[in-house]
């Protein structure tokens, strides 16, 4: 077949439709997103279950009904999208799985577009389950037919994490001959996803005599490489999924003096790293992320006394994405930065698109709370939370998606008034809502502002599940009828939002406020498909 020149994120989305997946399950997050977009585009995948989950955590649960029932699934997400789903995936490690489970999460290192950097490799050691990290995109295709395979084979899920650098650049991917989907098949025992104490316990047992097995995968996997001859054994090089570009990328074609070990599958290849320790001076470690390899080689199963540099010495800086230049510098060679960019490049903060409704919203909530100071306004995670810089100045925290409602619910609670939240329609329907039912159940003094712009803006305009129903559904959880106000936030609606939103800062009790008016991104857009 043709080389097909596709994203990170594209080539595992189109090796999962040849690899015959049944389902995708996702919630929009950098730099994830694009695996979903590309199932909902391609007319191969037409007939698949492709559509948004209301978060992390239902898009896990949905997966693993779907591989209950017999069928190749994957659920995706961005990093701190696992946390959201930590309590299904980590259980998951314990129900396994029975039509193959792949659980793909791309990390940001460096923070490019997430509120933290943290390194899902952690998460997969920590569920005792195999984990993928492909090195390129080609691997990212074929890693789609193999993840599913290991997890049928052992009848677990496998964790398979990608980086923002290969999740969001392109390289030819040469196609295999699809598979037709698998049939619907429940489990051969239906105690299998019942995690009852006494089922649970066994399962554990079960989960730890695999372990044994999946190293021997790893030290097998064609997509782990062990170059353990080299010119020089003065030092011995580990690099995992993209870090083995950059290694490459650094020698440009010419042959690497020394032993390389490549890993692209966990957990550790225990063998061959040993090989590789007793062969070499020292050992340099090169991974994208945090020092998941370096720490464990650290400790008990290799204390002898050369050294290991990496992240943890300082030989690669603790924090950030990885880079070729990074990789140069820890190897002594010449450092390959770039130029300095020219005073000319003045710097472009991010700021809310020109006519953007939240910029409405944000001025007149400016003027509702100006009689009581700046300190007053839990925001959340969206465009909105450029309410933060100047000229709106507008908001005073961002934690986690939902976070606006509980923690407006928290100051309420210990009397700072008036307490408010301003979270996206999108956000809402991830998290908002038993944060909503919480302020309910308490009688919290609070005002939601639930900021709806008919979609998620943030990450490119992807359809969210409470569209169209936020009204109906504050009502439902217990917000009373007239304390759902809902305005058009223009300029000349002014002096009416102003006034709607120090009504409801008055009112003790909880008010919800919608600001309603369409993104003009996605306006654009329409207008654009409709000429
Ligand atoms: C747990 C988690 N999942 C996903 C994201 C990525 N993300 C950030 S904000 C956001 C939604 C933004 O949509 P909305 O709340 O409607 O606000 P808008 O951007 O449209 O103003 C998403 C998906 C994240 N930061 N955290
Ligand atoms: S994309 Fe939409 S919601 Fe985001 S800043 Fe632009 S107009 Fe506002």
């Amino acid at each position: 077949m043709d080389a097909m020149m596709l994203l990170g994120d594209e080539a595992l989305a189109q090796g999962a439709l040849d690899a015959g997946i049944s389902g995708f399950y996702a919630y929009p997050g950098t730099p994830s997103t694009e695996i979903m977009e590309y199932a909902q585009r391609v007319k191969q995948a037409e007939g698949i279950h492709r559509t948004w989950s209301s978060n992390e955590k239902t898009a896990v649960e949905s997966a693993i009904g779907m591989s209950y029932a017999g069928k190749r699934t994957m659920a995706m997400m961005k990093h701190v999208g696992l946390n959201v789903a930590a309590d299904p995936f980590m259980n998951s490690a314990f129900t396994g799985a029975n039509g193959g489970l792949i659980i793909t999460v791309a990390d940001d290192p460096s923070m490019h577009s997430s509120q933290n950097e943290q390194d899902s490799r952690f998460y997969g050691k920590f569920a005792m389950i195999p984990v993928l990290e492909p090195a390129n995109q080609q691997e990212c295709y074929d890693m789609a037919f193999y993840g599913f395979e290991l997890s049928e084979k052992y009848h677990v899920p496998v964790l398979l994490r990608l980086t923002t650098r290969l999740s969001h650049s392109r390289a030819g991917v040469i196609r295999r001959n699809p598979l037709p989907q698998n049939a619907l098949k429940k489990p051969d025992d239906l105690f299998q996803f019942m995690l009852l104490p006494a089922i649970a316990r066994k399962k554990y047992l079960h989960l730890i005599d695999l372990q044994n097995d999946f190293v021997a995968e790893a030290e097998s996997s064609p997509f782990n490489s062990f170059q353990l001859q080299a010119k020089d054994h003065s030092r011995g090089i580990i690099c995992t999924g993209l870090a083995y570009n950059y290694l490459n990328e650094v020698f440009q074609g010419s042959e690497i003096p020394y032993p390389v070990v490549k890993i692209s599958q966990y957990p550790l290849p225990v063998k061959q790293l040993h090989a590789l320790y007793d062969s070499c001076a020292s050992l340099l470690i090169l991974e994208e992320g945090m020092p998941l390899v370096e720490e464990q080689l650290k400790g008990l199963a290799f204390q002898g006394s050369k050294p290991i540099h990496g992240r943890l010495d300082g030989t690669i800086p603790r924090a950030g994405e990885l880079n070729p230049n990074k990789v140069a510098v820890a190897l002594g060679l010449p450092d390959t930065f770039g130029q300095e960019i020219p005073e000319i490049v003045t710097g472009r903060p991010p700021a809310l698109c020109i006519g953007c409704p939240h910029s409405d919203s944000y001025l007149a909530l400016n003027e509702a709370v100006k009689e009581y100071g700046r300190g007053h306004v839990f925001s959340d995670i969206g465009c909105y939370t450029l309410g933060f810089m100047p000229p709106y100045n507008a908001i005073n925290s961002c934690v986690d998606m939902g976070a606006s409602i509980t923690m407006a619910k928290g100051a309420a609670d210990s009397g700072l008034f008036p307490a408010i939240a301003v979270i996206g329609d999108s956000t809402f329907s991830h998290s908002g809502l038993t944060g909503l039912l919480d302020c309910i159940f308490d009688k919290s003094n609070v005002v939601i502002v639930i900021l709806d712009n008919s979609t998620t803006g943030m990450t490119g305009g992807q359809d969210y599940t409470a569209a169209g129903k936020l009204e109906s559904i504050c009502e439902g959880l217990g917000v009373e009828k007239e304390h759902i106000r809902v305005f058009v936030p223009f300029k000349k609606n002014f002096d009416e939002m102003v006034a709607i939103y120090k009504e409801e800062i008055a009112y003790k009790g909880v008010s919800v406020v919608i600001p309603r008016r369409e993104c003009v991104q996605i306006l654009k857009r329409k207008h654009k498909l409709e000429a």
